[in-house]
């Protein structure tokens, strides 16, 4: 009379498992070796893709940060990797326009795409306009329109949210400005207009 073999026990059943894992995978390691030895791309190498980094700047105002401080972009002075597509969040907490003339170039969005409060832009009405991030050597303009005057239903002040999205393909560091009359003076262009830290600042791309 011939024995029934006797079922295996899940630890041998577990050890067999583990060896078919193992000859599977060399047999793949193996596979990609052979066809990268003949030219061919294994499937698993990919071009690489430009990373994106994000950056946030916070436009705050005398209100927020002392009654002789004028508006100013918290940090002023950026950072972003050459290659990289940037996503540069803004905060602006400013409630207040400081229009443009009607030919002004700088409400409409340039060298980049840009949301506010999710929503696309591609240009700013020239009265509706708080600030501005310009970088003239890159070709970039931000319009920044101004929050809402009324706060949110706990009191707190609520940001108009703008995100510029942008490749940085050229090195350098590079001067930013606000191009809005948004500082004291009859002009509008004193005080934090010329001072670095508040409505200028740098985006250096290394
Ligand atoms: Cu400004």
């Amino acid at each position: 009379m011939t024995p029934t073999p006797a079922a295996p026990t899940t630890a041998q059943h577990l050890s067999r498992r583990i060896a078919e894992l193992i000859a599977g995978v060399s047999l793949t390691v193996i596979l990609g070796i052979a066809a990268a030895a003949c030219g061919g791309t294994p499937a698993s190498v990919a071009p690489a893709a430009a990373p994106t980094v994000h950056l946030y700047t916070t436009i705050l105002t005398g209100p927020i940060v002392g009654p002789s401080d004028g508006p100013a972009f918290s940090p002023a002075d950026l950072v972003a990797p050459k290659g990289s597509t940037v996503i540069l969040t803004i905060y602006n907490y400013d409630d207040g326009a400081a229009p443009l003339a009607a030919t002004s170039p700088y409400g409409a969005v340039t060298g980049g795409t840009e949301t506010v409060n999710g929503a696309p832009v591609t240009s700013i009405p020239v009265t509706a306009i708080s600030h501005t991030f310009t970088v003239p050597a890159l070709g970039i303009n931000v319009p920044i329109p101004a929050s809402p005057a009324t706060p949110k239903p706990n009191g707190d002040r609520q940001p108009a949210v703008v995100t510029f999205t942008f490749h940085a393909t050229k090195a350098g560091t590079f001067t930013w400005a606000c191009m809005t009359p948004c500082g004291t003076g009859a002009t509008g262009m004193g005080g934090p207009m010329v001072e670095a830290g508040y409505m200028k600042g740098t985006l250096e791309i290394a």
